[in-house]
């Protein structure tokens, strides 16, 4: 019986109850027991930070104990709350026996400071520590997370508990709320395998330009999946629900810290009000009933609460959602067992919160087709960009202070979210359609479709592209760009 199954089938038995069930493999380094936690409080603020990298469990339910690697003693990391250009120290203590890079997505700092390897930032290294100093910029919600490769190792990288919000403080306000959270999608105990169970084709009624006429029939490699999810350290039910009162507006601030795949989240009776993409506030605020988030997208969306009762607010998918990916939401004097409801079919669209129009053409294009080799690497596909392995030498050089039209031709059947370090970008156009005025750092570019963005080139050093499927990026999935 595969796991999968297994947890289905616990999940159908035990009916609403939170799963217990734990017969996972553990990694060999894992067998003994990490110290006690230690964890510290769940957020700093100031100018000087420490992070701590060393072993951590995570309990997500009664009975349901995950082993991994955190910061400060905990999984998800102390939240970080810095004030727009004032300069702050982050210091690294590295307890592990890895050299370990953190990343600070979605920042404009420099190459040294950025956090990966390929960009040059010095490595911390294994029972060692650095120091990062930079100013941080621009304000909204931001995270922070390991950038070191896992290759076939699934108990390295992004797979582990090593990631956290980063808030930068600005002197714009997102407005006045009765309540905010912060809350980070997470999957655990990941494992490779060769069922493709997620349909990632976000909506099958989007265009696909990039399709090619000849479908690649080659058996595909392994791919990494979970059927153990939280929200921040809790599977739904095993933490304390959020309290509300009925008129309550609820700020949420919603982060998908998953290495592998893209999430939904829906609160049945409720629309989500989305107001920022990715920290940065968009164009036209707007109400939807199901959120999308690729792996390193943040949503600040609020909630007004007008409809009493007890809710689970959790992935649509059955299966994501029973494996723990939710949080109830309990109003005041409510004394019931949480209620899901499937949302109204809807399919997520960036262009909804932009303006209608294209920006002003740039000064200069860049084309980046993407491709997989099924197997490409052994056992698994591999990716290359327009053609050719990482680091496409010389490949994509900017000129600073010119703005470029990145145009992503998305020749793969997955949805793929791609992130540029250092810079942001505007969403030109995505699904057939153009847009303007979305400020983002990640963009799911859909199934065989095509997503143009702009950005301007004023952040001179080495910067790293690449999709954020942790998988996806080790086997190829990225390109260096430099400056002239
Ligand atoms: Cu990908």
């Amino acid at each position: 019986m595969q796991r999968r199954d297994f947890i289905r089938l616990a999940a159908l038995t035990t009916a609403a109850a939170p799963l217990t069930s734990t017969s996972y493999a553990q990694p060999p380094q894992m067998i003994m027991p990490p110290p006690p936690s230690t964890a510290g409080p769940a957020e700093l603020s100031g100018t000087e930070f420490t992070l701590q990298i060393a072993p951590v469990t995570v309990e997500l339910a009664p009975n349901r104990i995950v082993s991994t690697i955190g910061y400060n003693g905990m999984s998800p990391g102390p939240r970080l709350r810095m004030k727009e250009g004032v300069p702050v120290t982050v210091n690294v203590v590295n307890d592990t026996d890895v050299p370990e890079f953190v990343h600070f997505h979605g920042l404009q700092i420099p190459s040294e400071v950025d956090g990966s390897e390929e960009e040059g930032t010095p490595v911390v290294p294994a029972r060692g520590k650095r120091s990062y100093q930079f100013t941080p910029k621009p304000a909204g919600t931001r995270w922070y997370h390991t950038h070191t490769m896992s290759m076939d190792d699934l108990h390295r990288g992004s797979f582990t508990g090593m990631f956290g919000f980063l808030i930068i403080e600005g002197a714009a306000s997102l407005g006045n709320f009765d309540q905010e959270h912060y809350l980070a999608l997470r999957d655990w105990e990941p494992y490779f395998t060769n069922q493709l169970m997620d349909n990632d084709d976000l909506d099958p009624s989007l265009p696909k330009p990039e399709k090619p006429a000849v479908l690649d029939t080659r058996p595909p490699g392994l791919e990494v999946t979970a059927d153990i999810y939280s929200i921040n350290d809790k599977a739904l039910g095993a933490g304390e629900p959020i309290r509300v009162k009925a008129g309550e507006r609820v700020m949420f601030h919603f982060l998908n810290a998953s290495a592998i795949e893209n999430r939904h989240l829906a609160l049945p009776g409720h629309k989500f009000n989305v107001i920022a993409l990715d920290g940065n506030p968009v164009p036209t605020p707007g109400a939807v009933d199901v959120l999308m988030l690729g792996p390193g997208e943040r949503i600040d969306a609020w909630v007004t609460m007008d409809k009493p009762g007890v809710w689970v607010m959790g992935a649509p998918e059955d299966m994501v959602r029973e494996g723990g990916l939710g949080i109830v939401i309990e109003y005041a004097n409510q004394r019931r067992t949480p209620q899901w409801v499937t949302p109204p079919p809807s399919s997520w669209d960036y262009t909804k919160f932009g303006k209608a129009q294209a920006p002003p053409p740039p000064a200069e294009k860049l084309d980046m087709i993407f491709e997989k080799i099924p197997r490409g690497a052994g056992k698994f596909n591999s990716f290359t960009v327009n053609g050719k392995p990482y680091p496409h030498d010389q490949e994509f050089v900017l000129k600073q202070g010119t703005r470029y039209r990145l145009t992503f031709h998305n020749r793969t059947d997955d949805a793929h979210p791609m992130h540029l370090h250092r810079h942001q970008f505007e969403i030109a156009e995505i699904y057939g359609k153009p847009t303007s005025g979305i400020i983002k750092d990640t963009v799911v570019v859909p199934t065989y479709g095509r997503a143009s963005v702009d950005f301007t080139a004023d952040q001179p050093g080495l910067t790293l592209f690449h999709c954020h499927i942790q998988h996806h990026m080790d086997y190829g999935f990225k390109a260096l760009l430099r400056y002239a």
